[in-house]
Order: structure tokens, then sequence, then C-alpha cells
């Protein structure tokens, strides 16, 4: 099923010539309405009139999350506070949280948008929609919900937390579809078997998850745990939230919403933009936004753009599944590891969860990694020596496939899980 036909399946040419004209549009009213963007936009001597072709925006000033942390809160607002009727702010993945504004047309642009990628991931008005994001400033739970009202899903608000209740809500109203961060989808499974449950007595059959990565072999753990179909689903606050991307059916990267979103990738290091297909860091325009439009901003998120169509019949260009981000690459004795690596690798491992936290130190000079891991419940009662096992195993896989010597730390299951919101991954106190 695609939601919106003419805009998904647009041909790309005409694609490119309606992301000009919104671009045009989107640089004039930045250049008039945002201090910030006329002293950049003045001090590079270009003017937004000037914008001729799509390739031109590279011309363009790149935009940090710091930029905005330094017009907090509503410095970068295009428009005044009485035409904002929405506001919300980033979870802050690291470092203080930014601010963003929606005017009636960016919340009903959002709905749409995201009722686009409910849509692709299998959800109709026939589905009864659980929603365990945190409803409050995090864009996760209000963008969703309106996407699936509008669907005409019938939508359970449950927010977070509460384990117990969302599955007993979960039986009792016979929820069909789950919308969740991966690693909470992974504790209901848990919670679930512990408790003697069978999820596969559930309505259960879709799952629609996103806030946080979701590696291929975590995605197939919760689809064989949970008995459901799972799709991935990326957004970024300070752009909209989620219904930037989402998968289709397909499974085959996540269609970015183009004619709402300029995608560029460029090279972190030299910020020049990349060829389509190579991998580095997001960086996104926004193409209707007016309480608060963003030009070229750095998501810090590694991924590359797949431009050809997909057989799903969407021709909007897909995105790679998150690799890591450009900041949270932790650089140990020179080797670049991300935690997707560090992902990958404990799904390989039988008796462990994918939850844990790395721990970077610096002892007389030498940078340590410890990596905290989660076990399964039956495992944590084994012996010593099966732990020992575990332990040794992943630090071997540790030394082969990312090439650093890491301390494995094996802990309680659900100690890493943060009781709301997304788990800090990495702990750096160099
Ligand atoms: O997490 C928006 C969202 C909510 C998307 C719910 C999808 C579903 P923020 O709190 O601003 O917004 O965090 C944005 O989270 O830059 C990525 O690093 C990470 N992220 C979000 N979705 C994914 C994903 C929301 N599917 C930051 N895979 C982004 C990997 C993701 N990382």
């Amino acid at each position: 099923m695609i939601w919106d036909r003419r805009y998904e399946c647009m041909e790309r040419e005409e694609m490119a010539q309606l992301q000009l004209e919104r671009l045009q549009s989107t640089l004039n009213r930045v250049y008039r309405n945002v201090s910030f963007y006329k002293k950049r936009f003045d001090g590079l001597k270009i003017l937004p009139d000037e914008i001729q072709s799509l390739k031109d925006l590279e011309g363009f000033p790149l935009t940090a999350k710091e930029d905005l942390r330094q017009s907090y809160p509503y410095g970068m607002f295009a428009l005044p506070l009485r035409d904002v009727v929405r506001i919300h702010s980033s979870s802050g993945v690291t470092g203080k949280p930014t601010v963003t504004g929606y005017t009636r047309n960016d919340l009903h642009h959002w709905s749409q948008l995201t009722a686009r990628v409910l849509t692709a991931g299998g959800i109709t008005k026939d589905d009864v929609v659980q929603i365990t994001f945190k409803y409050g400033l995090f864009t996760g739970a209000f963008g969703l919900h309106h996407g699936a009202e509008l669907i005409g899903a019938s939508v359970i608000p449950m927010s977070t937390g509460n384990t117990a209740k969302q599955v007993l809500i979960m039986q009792d109203y016979k929820t069909t579809a789950l919308v969740s961060t991966p690693s909470y989808a992974l504790l209901l499974a848990r919670y679930m078997e512990a408790e003697g449950m069978d999820p596969k007595n559930l309505s259960l059959k879709l799952g629609l998850f996103g806030g946080e990565p979701c590696p291929e072999p975590m995605r197939r753990e919760i689809e064989e745990r949970l008995f459901i179909r799972a799709t991935d689903n990326y957004g970024v606050s300070e752009v909209m939230g989620p219904g930037v991307a989402g998968e289709c059916e397909r499974k085959n990267g996540l269609h970015l919403n183009e004619d709402h979103f300029i995608p560029e990738i460029i090279d972190p290091q030299t910020l020049k933009v990349l060829p389509p297909g190579a991998e580095g860091e997001l960086v996104l325009t926004t193409l209707s936004r007016e309480a608060f439009p963003l030009v070229r901003y750095r998501t810090r998120d590694i991924t590359s753009l797949d431009f050809s169509p997909c057989s799903c019949g969407r021709t909007l260009a897909r995105m790679k599944k998150v690799l890591g981000r450009s900041d949270d690459i932790i650089i140990v004795k020179g080797v670049n590891v991300f935690p997707s690596q560090v992902e990958s690798i404990l799904m390989e491992v039988e008796g462990v969860e994918p939850r844990y936290q790395i721990i970077v130190d610096r002892v007389e000079g030498v940078d340590t990694l410890e990596v905290r891991v989660e076990v399964h419940e039956r495992v944590f009662s084994d012996e010593i020596k099966n732990l020992q096992n575990i332990s040794s195993k992943i630090e071997r896989k540790f030394r082969e496939i990312i090439g650093v010597t890491a301390k494995v730390k094996l802990v309680a299951p659900e100690s890493l899980q943060p009781r709301e919101g997304k788990a800090q991954k990495v702990v750096d106190r160099r």
C-alpha cells in the first residue's frame, strides 16, 4: 500500500523540479526571516536568488547542532511564536536538547509524512496501534500518533514504561501494531517469555520501529520472537521528527520523503558532497517547514543513498540503515568503532542481549575499552565458567572484527535499560 502515490512514485525529473522550486522559496524565507542565515549567506556573499539548480545547494553553508544550541530556544524560528502551534525538542542523543516549532501547516505535513511511513510499514485503518514512545517533548509519539489517526487506525497512546500494563493492554485491546524503539520491542518479548506467555497468542502482526539503530540481526530476532513483520523508521526532531524516511515491505532501504527534504551525503572530515551510493554523513535541507526551516542540517548519522526505484513502486531515494554517528564513532587507539558494529557482534553471540554500554577511558596515556553487556536471565544464573566463555568469545570477536582489545563485563538482564527514552550507549571518560 502506498499512502501518497502522487509524491511517493513521482518521476525523478518532476521531483527535481519540485525540489528546486521549494528550495528557492525556503532559501528566500530563511534569508529574510532568520538572522543566523542572513549573516551566514552575506558572509559568503551568496544570495538565495542565485540558486539555479539543485547542485548549487552545495555552495550554501552547513548548519550544525551547535548553531541551534547558540540560538536556543527560539533564535532560529522563521516566524513569530504566535504562528507556532506546537513545540518539541530533540531527545539529545548527545549534549543539550534543541528546540523545534511547528505551524499548523507544518503539523499537517508531518501527519501526512508519518501516514506515509506507517502505510509503508503495513499499517491500515483496520489496525490497532499501540504507541509506546513517550508523549512529551520527544517527537516520536505525537508524530506517529497523528499519522496513524489520519490513516484511520485505532490508536492507543500508551506512552513509555510499565511493561506489565503494556502487555496487558496489548492482550486485551487486541493490539495489531506496535510502535516503539527496537530495544523496547525486545524487552517486551523477553518479559512475555519470562512470564510464560506465548506472543503467538497476541493479535500483534506489525512492528514499526525507530528512534535508534535496528541492525538486521536485531530486526530478525524481534520478528522471530514476537511473530511480527518489522520495519525501520528514521527521523530527526530538528528537521521534523519521525516521517523523514521509512522502510516499505521490501525492507531494502528507508524511503526518504524527498518532496519535503533534500538529502545529501558528505564526508564528515572534508565536508565535501559525496557521489550517490557513497557512505558518509547525511545532511538534510527542509523544503516545507514554515516555523523552523533548516538549510543543510548535519544529522551526524552515517548512511548512503540509493536513487534507483524500489520494486514496491516508490521512486523516492532510499537511505541505508544508519550505520552509526559521525560524532559517536569512538576512536580507540586510532581505530574507529561504530556502535552498530558492536551490536552486530553481540547479536551473533548466544546468551547475550544486544543491549550494551561502551566505556572508554584513558589509563596512563593508553585508551581502554570496556563493554558492559546484558545477558539472558537463564545465563546470568549459570556457572562462572559459562559466563567466562561468553565474555572471551565477545572479546575475541572484538579483536578479529573491529581490531581492538576490549574488556567485556557481563551484567544482569535489564540493568542497562533506561526506564524511558534511549539508552546511553557510549560513555567516554577520556
Ligand atoms: O528519534 C525521531 C524519531 C522518533 C524517529 C521515532 C523515528 C521514530 P531525535 O530524538 O531527534 O528524533 O533523535 C534523532 O536518533 O539523528 C539518529 O541518530 C537516531 N535515530 C532515529 N531513528 C533512527 C533509526 C527521533 N531508525 C537521532 N536508525 C538521529 C538509527 C536513528 N538511528
